[in-house]
């Protein structure tokens, strides 16, 4: 039996350097400017504020991979700083706290699964997104980070002590394939498909929201988690999940997302199991699409914490 946290310890992660983009780290402070407070506070929580981690940046003096391992864009800075992520998450976790995690970019993900895991090691975890983010140095085109998270959690897939910066990961507790789940995919690599078959992960791509609708593809999904036990969950939620009509403001955009319901109904429905511990809200880049578009993926995002947190229409 897992008890429902009462407060909700807001960290933000204004991380930029795992992709190539400007403008992710305005992130955390346009949600909280935007009324992220008022928005927990209403629903029945306490607001803790942590307010933002000092991300220091590349400089050309950092480490880097060594290309037989593959390619990892600035690895160094992004390692270095979500370490403090995983620390500040596992502490307030083990505090009994819910853990907001604004982004920042999707590396983000990476130091919140190290900390849960440290304190739950069996959670499970839903990731929403647009993009599978479990490519490994080897398999990723790019080189870009926010591409990756995944690969350094799952158990056997990365040698974390090969990637400079992420040393401190190499013997951390590790996922389980069966501990993921994916809602919303429609992009996603060649050898990310290859790693998905491999390693046998559920994945409910957007074709599943087409075929069963929303309502049962959750049910699925948080079947899929917790029908044999209630575990702890934490959700990855990447805006680009959503359709670029309701969050433009973002720098990797699909067409055929989520629409702003099935969007909100994801965390209504994961709200809705009492077993939420965590949430990262992340790629939220106020720089592109200024403006009215900025606004859109705000007011989106801050909906959907609203959702995940507890927010009932009646
Ligand atoms: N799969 C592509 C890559 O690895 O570069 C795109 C990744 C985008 C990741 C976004 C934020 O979720
Ligand atoms: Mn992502
Ligand atoms: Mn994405
Ligand atoms: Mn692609």
């Amino acid at each position: 039996h897992v008890v429902m946290p009462q407060t909700v310890s807001v960290i933000g992660v204004p991380m930029t350097y795992g992709q190539p983009l400007l403008g992710t780290n305005f992130g955390p402070d346009m949600l909280r400017n935007a009324g992220l407070h008022k928005v927990i506070t209403e629903l029945g929580w306490c607001a803790e504020e942590n307010g933002n981690l000092e991300i220091a940046p590349p400089t050309v003096n950092d480490p880097v991979i060594d290309p037989d391992f593959g390619n990892a864009k600035s690895s160094f800075a992004v390692g270095n700083s979500i370490k403090q992520l995983a620390d500040i998450y596992e502490q307030k976790a083990r505090e009994g706290k819910f853990n907001l995690v604004l982004g920042g970019d999707h590396t983000i993900g990476a130091g919140s699964l190290a900390g849960l895991l440290r304190v739950h090691p069996d959670a499970g975890i839903i990731w929403v997104d647009a993009h599978a983010d479990i490519n490994t140095p080897m398999t990723s085109e790019s080189g870009n980070m926010h591409g990756m998270p995944i690969s350094f959690l799952m158990e056997n897939l990365v040698d974390c002590s090969k990637v400079p910066g992420f040393e401190w990961l190499a013997d951390s507790p590790k996922l389980k394939p069966e501990q993921l789940v994916y809602i919303a995919l429609r992009d996603v690599d060649q050898g990310e498909k290859r790693i998905l078959r491999e390693l046998g992960i559920k994945a409910f791509c957007m074709q599943s929201v087409d075929r069963y609708g929303i309502g049962r593809t959750m049910e699925m999904a948080l079947d899929y988690l917790c029908a044999e036990k209630q575990r702890p969950i934490h959700m990855s939620y990447d805006i680009d999940a959503v359709d670029p009509v309701d969050a433009p403001s973002t720098g990797t955009r699909v067409r055929g997302g989520l629409t702003w319901r099935e969007a909100n109904y994801v965390a209504e429905a994961v709200a809705e199991t009492n077993l939420l511990v965590g949430l990262d809200m992340v790629e939220v880049n106020p720089s592109l699409a200024p403006g009215k578009g900025a606004d859109t993926t705000v007011d989106m995002a801050l909906l959907l914490i609203g959702s995940a947190l507890g927010r009932r229409i009646l």
